[in-house]
């Protein structure tokens, strides 16, 4: 049974998400350098679910740091999946520097002075190849269902699940009716 992928508005994008729906998988490859890219998992204080209530923040928050290197996302609402490619940045100083960005906006925008937003730690795994980099995709796009927020991973808007089927990368049932099998940590 055909239907169509849940795509988020044009509006609702930021702009580097719009610029990787324009990538194919040549092209993500060719970003992707074994031991460059990084699975990271980041989550917020004492699981806070605030993310998703503040997603324009967070898109914000990457943009002003980052400009191209979010190829594979999903944003829950206590903690986020990526795929990153720092680039001549450091991992951590990158990241910090996205934390301290939302936390700044978030605390403007509730009208908190102070307060922790996020775990001071977080999880990185370096991936080592092409199989590797498929698996953390994968468990990037399952991970909704895997949190039972939906039972169709197309049904959550916030990863680039949508975009990735647009380029002929996933059937448009994957997900729906069996669990991929994905084994390791991926620091839940
Ligand atoms: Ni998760």
């Amino acid at each position: 049974m055909g239907r169509s992928p849940a795509l988020l508005p044009l509006e609702n994008r930021s702009v580097s998400h719009t610029r990787l729906v324009s990538w194919n998988m040549s092209k993500l490859l060719r970003h992707y350098t074994p031991g460059r890219s990084y699975f990271v998992t980041v989550v917020t204080h004492n699981r806070m679910p605030l993310l998703i209530e503040h997603i324009d923040l967070f898109w914000q928050a990457w943009d002003i740091v980052h400009t191209k290197h979010g190829l594979v996302w999903v944003v829950l609402p206590d903690h986020f999946h990526m795929v990153v490619d720092p680039g001549d940045s450091n991992l951590s100083a990158l990241l910090q520097q996205v934390k301290m960005s939302f936390g700044a906006r978030y605390r403007k925008r509730v009208a908190l002075s102070r307060g922790r937003v996020w775990q001071s730690r977080f999880w990185d795994h370096a991936i080592r190849d092409e199989n590797d980099m498929n698996r953390h995709i994968d468990y990037i796009h399952y991970n909704p269902v895997k949190h039972g927020l939906v039972k169709d991973p197309f049904k959550w808007q916030h990863s680039s699940l949508s975009d990735f089927y647009q380029r002929g990368l996933y059937s448009s049932d994957w997900g729906c009716h069996s669990r991929p099998e994905i084994e390791g940590n991926f620091g839940e």
